[in-house]
């Protein structure tokens, strides 16, 4: 049902069928080349394929052909899992994990010669096998870069009964490599500041002012969210002095990978993974999306933070204005605002004392509804689903961050609405994204409601937002 009312029009995401991490990202000349984790025949995760698109804003994209398929018998023979892709001396090469029932997962490398249009398999996987004294839950997923004329990859692991693990290596074409030990491994047996899961999927790892950033999902059985930890690197050694999820989203934010631009910008795309059952993913036809791109940058409170390219802006439609002004307590107050496809900026001060909420996808009776609520007694900012479908096999669970303002700061909100897509990006320093899927086709509208003591609107604005395909 591609014409259903969840989809988003302004994300990418494939024509149909599954989509999960995003892969390979590079930009070759003046192209963006976006690969993914994907299921052309189905939208369930199975028989994983590369897909490939194109693009020369990163807003607007084409398909291309599917770049990586399983090859039958071969080390990825039932999955072409997550990866990435370097300029190795002017050819396009990937190094992806091929995964092989019931758990094999190997190192894997295709080249193109043309282009990226086709793609040629190195025979054999490149690391037959994780290092011998290592008992791991799992090996899989590659960020690599470049350090004194020599090649460094990390690859995700999990080391049985201690925790996840990036474990390093180093090599001189790309096809030979030499295991240096793990550049670090987490504690699964600790639960502050945050609990880091026992396996890491897909890391990446990168300069960021003076410090390095690993960024890692986190696994246990299933996928958590997504952390980034910020430290000093030396010595093959990386030790983080500061850690954090990096969206307050979840699993609606899992996955991601950055690339460097050649304008100095570090850009970031994350899974935006369905937050409906599979039944009525597969009745649906399609699942999985691609967030906005975004910058990765240092926030004012020097953690890392993510926030939507410049581009994004070129989508702004019809621009709405609702006038600023107060919010007396305990009535809610409509907005002349509605859709499905908008871009909001929300800048207000809440109550001394109290919550300020925006009510979004809201019916007109206030029944259905996705609230965004910041309490002012905790410093803390809410998405709260528990309304968001009167029906439906959905998920309702909340979202939290803290986001202590200062003295005089305002709560500065810009939300991005696309379908069942809700990214959330406040004051700079925190993000939200989660997905929801209202029952009602009249829950469009928009409203404010403040608890506890009175508020002041600085500002609301809301764009319609054109979609990005033809
Ligand atoms: N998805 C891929 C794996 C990766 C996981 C499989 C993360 O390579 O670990 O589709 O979502």
């Amino acid at each position: 049902m591609l014409n259903d009312c969840h989809r988003p029009r302004y994300h990418f995401l494939p024509p149909a069928n599954w989509m999960n991490d995003p892969n390979g990202l590079i930009q070759w000349g003046d192209t963006f080349h976006l690969f993914y984790q994907y299921n052309p025949a189905g939208p369930f995760h199975r028989n994983i394929h590369w897909g490939h698109a194109t693009s020369r804003d990163l807003i607007h994209w084409q398909h291309q052909p599917i770049a990586l398929a399983p090859t039958p018998d071969g080390p990825d023979a039932d999955g072409c899992w997550s990866g990435c892709a370097v300029d190795d001396h002017g050819t396009p090469t990937l190094i992806y994990t091929g995964f092989r029932l019931p758990e094999t997962q190997q190192p894997c490398l295709a080249v193109s010669y043309d282009g990226m249009v086709t793609w040629q398999k190195w025979p054999q996987p490149i690391i037959s096998a994780p290092p011998p004294d290592l008992d791991l839950l799992g090996f899989r997923d590659h960020t690599i870069w470049r350090e004194a004329g020599c090649w460094h990859m990390l690859i995700g692991a999990g080391i049985r009964g201690q925790g996840g693990a990036a474990l390093h290596y180093s090599s001189h074409d790309l096809r030979h490599w030499k295991y240096e030990g793990p550049l670090l491994v987490g504690d699964a047996g600790q639960f502050e500041p945050i609990w880091t899961g026992t396996l890491w999927e897909c890391p990446d790892f990168f300069a960021l002012g003076d410090d390095h950033v690993l960024i890692c999902s986190v696994w246990d059985q299933r996928p958590y969210y997504t952390i980034a930890m910020q430290g000093s690197y030396g010595d093959s050694r990386f030790t983080p002095h500061t850690i954090h999820k990096l969206d307050a989203g979840d699993v609606h934010f899992y996955a991601p990978q950055t690339a460097l631009l050649r304008d100095g910008r570090r850009i970031m795309f994350g899974w935006a993974m369905e937050g409906r059952s599979e039944a009525v993913t597969r009745a649906a036809g399609w699942a999985g999306v691609m967030s906005l791109p975004r910058e990765v940058k240092l926030a004012s409170d020097g953690s890392l933070v993510t926030i939507p390219i410049a581009e994004v802006e070129r989508l702004r439609g019809v621009a709405t204005q609702a006038a600023p002004g107060y919010v007396s307590p305990g009535a809610l107050q409509w907005m002349a605002i509605q859709g499905a496809h908008l871009e909001l900026e929300f800048i207000a001060h809440p109550p001394a004392s109290g919550s300020l909420s925006i009510w979004l996808r809201a019916s007109p009776d206030g029944s259905e509804a996705t609230i965004l609520r910041y309490d002012t007694d905790t410093d803390t900012l809410t998405l709260d689903r528990s309304r968001s479908a009167l029906a439906g096999e959905v998920w309702r669970d909340s979202h939290h961050c803290l986001l202590p303002l200062t003295v005089g700061e305002p709560l500065h909100l810009r939300i991005f609405l696309d379908g069942s897509l809700i990214e959330v990006f406040a004051n700079q320093r925190r993000s939200i994204t989660s997905r929801i899927y209202p029952s009602r086709p009249d829950s469009l509208g928009v409203a404010l409601l403040a608890e506890g003591g009175r508020a002041e609107v600085v500002a609301l604005r809301a764009w319609e937002m054109a979609g990005i395909w033809e």
